[in-house]
């Protein structure tokens, strides 16, 4: 059985209904520390789970057999320059807890990494998987600490620790968690809203960023349905789900463990400018305005970061490959949003 700690973040619930419709629906149990909507009851088994209260955890990982975990429990980059000391206890000591559950009970651990583990002083276009890295947010730091404990475990215990470095993830139902590639999920919102959006990154701002398929509208609207009935990707056969982050991130699951010649990779699959996403969905949206006003701090942290990230490695030890580049994302963000839209108001 897997446990998705962090559950109800941007990824959670998208990645259950994968892992469900693969596993099973009772296989896959979704957790975090707050009550979730009701439509993610209906889809599945949810717990509450605090990383930071390691007798709790324990507990379920044992009266639950779980065999595999999904770590998404994090204080993301912007939020966590607000709130370093929350960022340290949940992304440091909470991954401390995990590793030493899944060590103890021989779990295979997911920990995402991220682009923000990189700093100013990384390369930065592409930026590879092994190369110097110092970033300056709390983050990073947290992220840079959990790929070596989790490759130390690795290397001194056995773990079974798989780490992948996601670029800014966007994802049409479900909300970004204070990070600061948020504005490439909010821009869209704003375009089908209201036709306009105010950018807090630099119209210049090259960054990597990566398609999440849909979850919340399906279990909202649908109840639980393969991607075979979804009116947008009928053509796509059923195990296909439709995205690039969930695909990865199952391949990568599910990868036999000696294809892995690293434990953590870097996966890419489009890098853009705010400029650049704002020009495509004007292709669509014709009179869509954007305009700027930056917030420093995620100015400074997104110009210490990658703007392209190498991932050979993943291509060539277990079969990586993105499906989704811009003009795609921007056609089935503004679908997914605009239909979701109108869906909710019929509901
Ligand atoms: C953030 N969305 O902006 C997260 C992510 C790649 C960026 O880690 O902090």
């Amino acid at each position: 059985k897997v446990l998705i700690t962090g559950g109800l973040g941007q990824l959670g619930v998208g990645l259950a209904k994968s892992l469900r419709r693969r596993f099973g629906k009772f296989n896959v149990i979704l957790s975090d520390i707050r009550k979730p909507p009701n439509h993610v009851y209906n889809n599945g088994p949810f717990i509450f789970s605090d990383i930071l209260d390691y007798k709790n955890l324990r507990e379920i990982v044992v009266n639950n057999n779980i065999s595999w975990l999904v770590h998404y429990s994090a204080v993301l980059s912007a939020v966590g320059e607000h709130n370093v000391a929350l960022a340290k206890e949940v992304n440091i000591t909470g991954f401390h807890n995990i590793l030493d559950i899944a060590t103890e009970h021989g779990l295979r651990v997911f920990v995402p990494s991220t682009i923000g583990a990189f700093g100013p002083s990384s390369p930065k276009d592409p930026t590879p998987d092994l190369c110097v890295q110092r970033p300056r947010t709390i983050y990073g730091v947290s992220k840079v600490h959990a790929e070596l404990m989790g490759e130390y475990y690795h290397q001194r215990y056995g773990l079974d620790f798989r780490c992948l470095r996601y670029p800014g993830i966007i994802s049409a139902d479900s909300q970004p968690g204070g990070g600061t590639t948020d504005y490439a999920v909010q821009i869209f919102h704003a375009a089908v809203k209201s036709g306009h959006f105010e950018c807090n990154l630099r119209s210049d701002t090259r960054l990597p960023m990566m398609y999440i398929g849909k979850a919340n509208f399906d279990a909202f609207c649908f109840g639980d349905i393969g991607t075979e009935t979804l009116p947008f990707h009928s053509s796509l056969p059923p195990s296909t789900y439709p995205d690039d982050c969930i695909r990865a991130t199952m391949e990568f699951l599910e990868a036999p463990d000696d294809a892995l010649v690293s434990r953590t990779y870097n996966i890419n699959a489009m890098s853009f400018t705010p400029q650049e996403l704002t020009r495509e969905i004007q292709k669509v949206l014709s009179d869509f305005k954007v305009t700027y006003n930056v917030d420093p701090v995620r100015q400074a942290i997104a110009d210490g970061w990658p703007k392209a990230l190498e991932d050979s490695a993943a291509r060539q030890d277990w079969g990586w490959k993105h499906e989704y580049n811009l003009p795609q994302l921007v056609q089935t963000m503004l679908t997914h949003i605009t239909l979701g839209n109108k869906l909710a108001r019929a509901f």
